[in-house]
């Protein structure tokens, strides 16, 4: 194997967000760009020699070249054997659970998830650990540090390899295996799930559902998982084929960019149960007919139903949430006698509390669920768990969250998202909001009053690590609260994102719109971080 040292110059834009390195495919088109990244996690790892990594992405433009260099460094940097998935594609948990099915050293996800794609889209690279989830921010925050003083990479002289059929390959002593790229994903959903019962259900003549994969990686296990194992006809299976552009279409399973599936699901012969998910097949919408399921929710009734299903009878160690998730799960776990925890905002925060046995189930409120099962927030799982429910319980979508409510109280919830915003007035509106930070308690708005103000920060239970300013909290006294928060996923300006929540016990009133409902906390967000002066915008882009 011809090996060569190439020299090369450091970017300084390769800090990894919310969920990985995201930037526009033509970011990733610079010269070297790619390689600088993967060499610096390669130089982040100890103790990669012989060990066996898992590669593959959700198949977007890009994907297929970026396969291609990794393997090539990987053999270079003295891996041993990589697992790829057929064709360079891998769903994120799909991903997570061959890491830790096959016990490998860890994995390269190739995704930017819901962003588009194309050659004027997205791209996104990430690291998940041996465990099978997105590596820690102190390996993060090495990987960056890597790339900010990189001068030269390792990379092996050898022709593209066919990754289109399942087999084994060399590049000098490395192995390539081609792996398919379902297959274990599936068994493991096999296990967790009453296959028989929702066959059944499907299979009664009384029962109508949609998938909608969007065009992106879903669609190869939604055919697997739901056609041939579960007998979905395959009409009921919308945008399965994935292509390199999504479509041209965003696949952000929500109300605005699920558009097709919502018009079906509200359209007056709806079918029963409708699901879609994104890019990189880690997120899920559930909807009833004519009816939507807030994530916030959706965490809420797995955890209090999950009992009913086979991977979970025996019960929840606990439940985890990102901060700015609803607090409707924190209602559950009390019922449940068990601990719940909040975390800041992306699923890495979740790793060490599944690994000590510390939470079972994890959500948050940005379409994301997930358990134990992987160490990825899974959208299909989502999918097969309300199925189940579903089968189980043989109610609607709807009378299961309305009588989930009345047991529990209703949490109103909205996210107001200023996508694209510019980044300067963004960080002096968050500056703000954050210099204001405890001064607000006892300050009344209305009926509301602030209980206290400040910047989330989180101390790790397990290793004891610290995130800070994760977030701006604003708490009232009636339990409700504003989060103020910028994304760390997006490629373009600024992302602010307004996390609005209410509780309601009473269940009189437990069914209005929740913009309604929560209309008096929208124009306090407002009047708190004068968003429209900051933002420019009269209002949000997208509200879920
Ligand atoms: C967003 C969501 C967050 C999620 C992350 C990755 O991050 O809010 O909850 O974990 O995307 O999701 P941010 O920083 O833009 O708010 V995905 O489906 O990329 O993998
Ligand atoms: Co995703």
């Amino acid at each position: 194997m011809n090996v060569t040292e190439k020299e090369t110059q450091p970017y300084a834009d390769q800090r990894p967000g919310t969920s990985g390195l995201r930037k526009k495919v033509t970011v990733f088109q610079q010269a070297n760009y790619l390689e600088n990244f993967v060499q610096s996690i390669f130089d982040s790892l100890e103790g990669l020699q012989g060990q066996t990594l898992v590669v593959g992405g959700d198949g977007r433009y890009f994907n297929r070249h970026a396969v291609q260099v990794i393997l090539r460094m990987a053999a270079a940097n003295g891996l041993g054997r990589v697992l790829v998935g057929r064709g360079g594609l891998l769903s994120t948990p799909a991903a997570s659970c061959v890491i830790r099915k096959h016990g490998a050293f860890g994995g390269i996800i190739l995704s930017a998830s819901h962003n588009p794609a194309g050659p004027d889209g997205d791209f996104g690279i990430k690291y998940n650990i041996g465990n099978g989830g997105p590596a820690p921010e102190k390996i993060t925050e090495t990987i960056y540090q890597n790339s900010r003083e990189i001068r030269r990479y390792r990379i092996a002289e050898h022709a593209d390899l066919d990754l289109d059929t399942v087999g084994e390959h060399h590049i000098g002593t490395m192995v390539v295996e081609v792996i398919d790229p379902v297959s274990d994903y599936a068994d493991l959903m096999q296990q967790l799930f009453d296959f028989d019962r929702i066959h059944a259900l499907i299979n009664s003549g009384l029962f109508q559902m949609r998938f909608d994969a969007m065009h992106a990686i879903t669609g190869p296990y939604a055919v697997e998982i739901l056609e041939n194992r579960l007998g979905v006809t395959p009409d009921a299976l919308m945008n399965a084929v994935p292509k390199e552009d999504f479509g041209g279409g965003h696949p952000d399973p929500n109300l605005v960019y699920a558009k097709e599936l919502v018009d079906v699901l509200f359209a007056a012969d709806a079918p029963d149960f409708g699901a879609a998910s994104d890019g990189d097949g880690d997120r899920n919408m559930i909807l009833g007919r004519k009816f939507f399921v807030t994530p916030s929710d959706s965490l809420a009734v797995l955890a209090a139903n999950a009992h009913l299903t086979p991977g979970y009878r025996l019960g929840l160690a606990g439940i985890a949430r990102s901060m700015p998730t609803s607090q409707a799960a924190d209602r559950v776990a009390e019922r449940l006698g068990i601990e719940l925890y909040e975390t800041p905002t992306g699923w890495k925060f979740f790793g060490n509390l599944l690994d000590a046995g510390k939470a079972t189930l994890c959500g948050e409120e940005s379409f994301g669920t997930g358990s134990d099962h992987v160490r990825e927030k899974d959208g299909l799982w989502a999918v097969l768990f309300w199925l189940n429910l579903l089968a189980v319980r043989k109610e609607s979508v709807q009378k299961i969250v309305t009588s989930h409510w009345r047991s529990y109280g209703r949490n109103y919830y909205s996210r107001h998202d200023y996508e694209n915003v510019d980044g300067e007035r963004a960080g002096e509106l968050m500056k703000r909001l954050r210099d204001q930070c405890g001064t607000l308690a006892g300050t009344r708005y209305g009926n509301y009053e602030v209980a206290f103000n400040d910047d989330f920060a989180y101390t790790d239970p397990v290793d004891g690590s610290i995130s800070e300013r994760q977030g701006i909290r604003v708490a009232f006294s009636d339990g409700s609260r504003i989060v103020f928060r910028l994304s760390g996923t997006g490629t373009e300006g600024a992302t602010l994102r307004i996390y609005l929540e209410r509780y309601e016990a009473d269940p009189e009133q437990q069914l209005q719109d929740p913009q309604h409902a929560l209309a008096d906390l929208i124009n306090i967000a407002e009047q708190i971080a004068r968003i429209r002066h900051y933002t420019g915008r009269e209002t949000p882009t997208v509200i879920t």
